[in-house]
């Protein structure tokens, strides 16, 4: 944008300061915890120390005998209520509390309410809880063998085996595999992680037992689903349900589902008419909310001799504890993995998913990546280095062949997706040129000379974000759509509502931010609310990086219907025939009468104080955005390491990113989400992994072993966007939240396995810890 151009105060692709953040450096912000109302109680958890084991007997005196506990709730008073048991997001079932048997280590056993936060934890230590341990069993292979011990007995089907799941052309992927001069195959797993928001789950319950109004402030992504399923589950009528997400400290998928603590809090507000507080700590965070990944791929590719992709077959193990509670649209039991193709033109793939049930807590859910897209973009672009070493092509040469051309879009995919826009080659070639990839290549081989270890991975992504069109893409039955609620008052000032809910994305800004360019009122005009299901106008929610694929696209268009009833009113108020007035550099102008025109502030006082006869008073709108298509961001990231050969030590030296999310409407936000998002995807690849041992005990259940990354052990990112805009959506863009977690392990497992090259290594599984890199150092050859 030049300085004179035409523009209005805050639109889009201004980097304006947030707006949220007044409050939220300040501290001054709401979150759940600082909800406090009179006569609240708390509530704390008894939890397992077993992975499996049934309960004998639950002895609550002591609990009741400390001071200041009013209650313990166990699994046999919710039975009566029929309350012992909840539905998943993937229609599976959940314990709110057990009646007879633990499923996993951490899992809630009891619950007391008391008149202090303190009380409750004493209270929750003082119940006793005998146990009879089951056989356990961790390992989803050995969970699907014949003779494991069964451990959903609830179920009619005497198994662990939850469902599979396959897509694409078998016969013709195997025919075209069999065909194919080169193929190579890997094992690959991508562990158990967990998200570690700045603030953990909770809520605070209130029924009101003289209206029979119930509000819950929840830390939830998406309220509106939470108050429809609260209304299906309890009888509760809906109208009566207030759900009220405020300020939360982020969420990245682990406040999409239910927890168990939810529900009790829930229960202990309408039996005792008190508001009931329930907020976890960070060990019952990282031990029993649901978890992310946990898939154990097996992936096959095929080429041409000369290196153009022929074939992709993939074969995966799901694990997904004791239930299946991801967080997926309901007809995509694995999520989007078959977005598994990736940026290249396979002709034929393949795709199939197992999932078992193990004693671990809730799997499936997301870690800042909609559903599965992480595993998928993994897959294919370690498979793709592996392709290239094989054919001993330069990687980025290899991706070059075969990207998917710009003029092939919108292109249908072997497994059925319609990529809506993407120039690939473009986003490779500039974070070549920013990194200078010829030079590192040219040192790298100096390196190699003199014995030191040094690598470069890329990784050329393709998301796909913003579900959803809504035939295909529901939630329990209830449309993936969103929304918003635009109302200009009279001094043309606006107050708008959205059915999403951001965690720290920066909606109170963006969203403004597109108002401000569609109605040509300045971004600090217009005021942003979200989360309140009393107030905002239905919507999904926030997660899958859908908010400006759907809510942002339903911004514009609840604009453009203001503005042809602004139209109207501008004719009357310039004396003119509405047919002779346009939009035009945010103003509403006579045609061919320069000069003569009226702002939308103006035409809004007009709308209560002067609008022409025949039209309503007030100027306000509301949409509800049912997308066309997914969008379908994508990039290219080039990272550099250095490993110390005596330490097995990874360092990232240097790591570029280009994204492309088509039109940007703060650049200063989506850097932000491009360094939070890379900072996500680093984690996995070299730090965090949660882990149990053979009776299930958990590894990884405190931050002194999961290891989060700070800013010490985070490298500098520089980064860099190239803009293709997505032809569906009405300003152009695409979703961004989730691209750089999603595309950043694969460039650094394959930078590790570039530098690890000289000694024959394949693959090693991520996270890349120092002693994994030493030994495959010191085993030489293949490593696992
Ligand atoms: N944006 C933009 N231009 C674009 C695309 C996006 O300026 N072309 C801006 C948006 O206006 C918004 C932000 O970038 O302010 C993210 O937008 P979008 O990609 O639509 O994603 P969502 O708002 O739906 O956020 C969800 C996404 C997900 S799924 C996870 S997980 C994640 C992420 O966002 N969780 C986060 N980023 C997070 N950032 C913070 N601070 N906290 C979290 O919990
Ligand atoms: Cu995919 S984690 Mo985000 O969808 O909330």
């Amino acid at each position: 944008m030049s300085a004179d151009a035409p523009h209005v105060k805050g639109g889009i692709g201004q980097s304006i300061l947030r707006k949220e953040d007044a409050r939220l450096i300040r501290g001054k912000g709401n979150f759940v915890d600082d909800v406090k109302l009179p006569g609240m109680l708390y509530l704390d958890i008894t939890r397992s120390p077993y992975a499996h084991a049934k309960i004998t007997a639950i002895r609550t005196d002591k609990a009741l005998k400390v001071p200041g506990v009013l209650a313990v709730i166990t699994g046999k008073d919710l039975e009566a209520a029929g309350l012992a048991w909840m539905p998943t997001l993937m229609s599976d079932k959940q314990m709110v509390l057990p009646t007879d048997t633990v499923m996993y280590q951490a899992q809630e056993v009891a619950a007391v309410v008391a008149d202090s936060r303190y009380a409750a934890a004493d209270g929750a230590a003082a119940v006793e809880v005998d146990y009879e341990p089951l056989p356990v069993v961790t390992n989803p292979f050995k969970a699907l063998e014949p003779g494991a011990p069964v451990i959903r007995t609830d179920r009619a089907e005497k198994s662990n085996h939850i469902w599979h799941w396959e897509t694409g052309d078998k016969a013709g992927t195997d025919a075209a595999l069999d065909g194919s001069a080169v193929r190579v195959t890997q094992d690959l797993y991508i562990p158990r992680i967990h998200v570690s928001s700045m603030e953990t789950c909770g809520c605070v319950a209130n029924m009101d037992p003289v209206s029979g109004r119930f509000t819950i402030w929840m830390t939830t992504q998406a309220p509106h689903a939470i108050r429809t399923v609260y209304a299906l589950v309890t009888g509760l009528p809906e109208q009566n349900i207030r759900v009220i997400s405020p300020d939360i400290g982020g969420g990245f998928g682990g406040k999409v589902p239910v927890y168990p603590g939810y529900v009790l809090a829930s229960v202990a507000s309408i039996k005792t008419g008190h508001p009931v507080k329930w907020i976890e700590d960070r060990s019952e965070n990282l031990q029993a909310d649901s978890f992310a990944r946990d898939y154990h791929i097996h992936a096959e590719i095929g080429a041409t001799q000369d290196g153009h992709v022929t074939a992709l077959r993939v074969k995966t193990l799901a694990d997904h504890g004791y239930t299946d509670a991801a967080a997926n649209p309901s007809k995509f039991p694995a999520g989007l993995f078959h977005i598994i193709t990736g940026s290249y033109p396979f002709a034929k793939a393949f795709v199939e998913v197992d999932a078992a049930y193990t004693n671990k807590p809730p799997g499936g859910i997301a870690y800042r990546c909609s559903f599965r897209v992480t595993e998928a973009v993994y897959t294919i672009e370690r498979m793709m280095d592996l392709l290239a070493h094989k054919l001993n092509i330069d990687p980025a040469e290899l991706r070059l062949k075969n990207f998917i051309p710009p003029e092939a879009f919108p292109f249908r995919s072997a497994l059925g997706w319609t990529y809506d826009s993407g120039n690939y080659a473009g986003a490779l070639r500039k974070a070549m040129e920013i990194i200078d990839y010829a030079g590192l290549r040219r040192e790298q081989e100096a390196k190699r000379a003199k014995g030191e270890l040094m690598g470069i991975g890329i990784s050329s992504f393709t998301e796909i974000v913003g579900a959803g069109p809504s035939q295909t893409f529901d939630i329990l039955g209830i449309k993936m759509f969103d929304s918003a609620e635009v109302r200009i008052h009279p001094t043309g000032k606006v107050i708008a509502r959205f059915g999403t809910k951001s965690q720290g994305q920066g909606h109170e800004t963006t969203y403004a931010q597109i108002l401000a360019e569609e109605l040509g009122l300045p971004a600090d005009d217009i005021r942003v609310e979200e989360g309140d299901t009393d107030t905002a106008p239905y919507g999904l929610g926030t997660y899958a990086s859908r908010s400006t694929p759907t809510a942002g696209a339903a911004a514009s268009m609840a604009a453009r219907k203001i503005r042809e009833k602004a139209r109207v009113i501008a004719a009357h108020l310039l004396e003119v025939s509405p047919d002779d007035v346009e939009w035009k550099d945010y103003a509403f102008r006579v045609k061919g009468v320069p000069g003569k025109s009226k702002t939308m502030a103006e035409v809004a006082f007009a709308a209560y104080t002067n609008h022409p006869k025949g039209t309503e008073a007030g100027l306000e709108a509301t949409d509800y955005y049912d997308p066309p298509n997914m969008t379908y961001p994508f990039g290219s990231y080039i990272c550099v390491v250095d490993i110390d050969k005596e330490t097995g030590q990874v360092s990232v030296r240097r790591f570029v990113a280009v994204d492309d999310c088509g039109t940007i409407i703060n650049p200063m936000i989506v850097d932000g989400q491009i360094h939070g998002g890379l900072t996500m995807g680093f984690a996995p690849a070299l730090l965090e992994e949660i882990q149990y041992d053979e009776d299930g005990n958990i590894h990884g259940g405190t931050f002194m072993d999961y290891l989060v990354p700070t800013a010490v052990e985070t490298p500098n990112w520089e980064t860099a966007k190239t803009v293709t805009p997505s032809p569906h959506h009405p300003i152009g863009a695409k979703g961004v939240g989730e691209s750089a977690t999603v595309g950043a392990p694969p460039a650094i497992a394959n930078a590790v396995m570039d530098a690890l090259r000289p000694y024959g290594v394949d693959h090693i599984d991520i996270p890349l810890h120092p002693w994994k890199v030493w030994q495959a150092l010191h085993g030489g050859g293949k490593s696992a």
